[in-house]
């Protein structure tokens, strides 16, 4: 009977373990992916000014400014945003490798680069 229940006992304790295992896991990779290749629209400025990624990732702005901002490429390079308010986000996909630089059209000394590596 002792026996049996602390076998009850170590499979449930290795259960959890392996489900926490697995949360953390799980929250630590959403958490980069989230988080990774986000660019803040903060006071008037592009924060981080210039943001290296990987072909194929995904770029996200999100505006965290009371104004609407646009991202709008230099050169036409990539696909412009539409006026993004507060707390909204515009997400492209890094394509070829080079340097892209791009600016807000409403505020066209809002300035910024990404840089996309292979
Ligand atoms: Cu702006």
């Amino acid at each position: 009977m002792t026996f049996i229940r602390n076998n009850k006992k170590a499979i449930l304790l290795t259960s959890l373990v392996a489900l926490n295992f697995c949360l953390a896991a799980w929250g630590d990779g959403a958490a980069i992916g989230d988080k990774k290749n986000t660019i803040e629209i903060k006071d008037f400025a592009f924060n981080p000014q210039t943001l290296k990624v990987k072909s194929g990732e995904k770029i996200t702005w999100i505006n965290h400014d009371d104004e609407p901002h646009t991202v709008v490429s230099v050169g036409k390079k990539f696909q412009k945003s539409s006026a993004l308010d507060t707390d909204q986000e515009f997400t492209i996909t890094a394509g070829a490798t080079g340097a892209y630089e791009y600016f807000c059209s409403v505020h066209p000394k809002m300035t910024g680069t990404i840089v996309v590596e292979k």
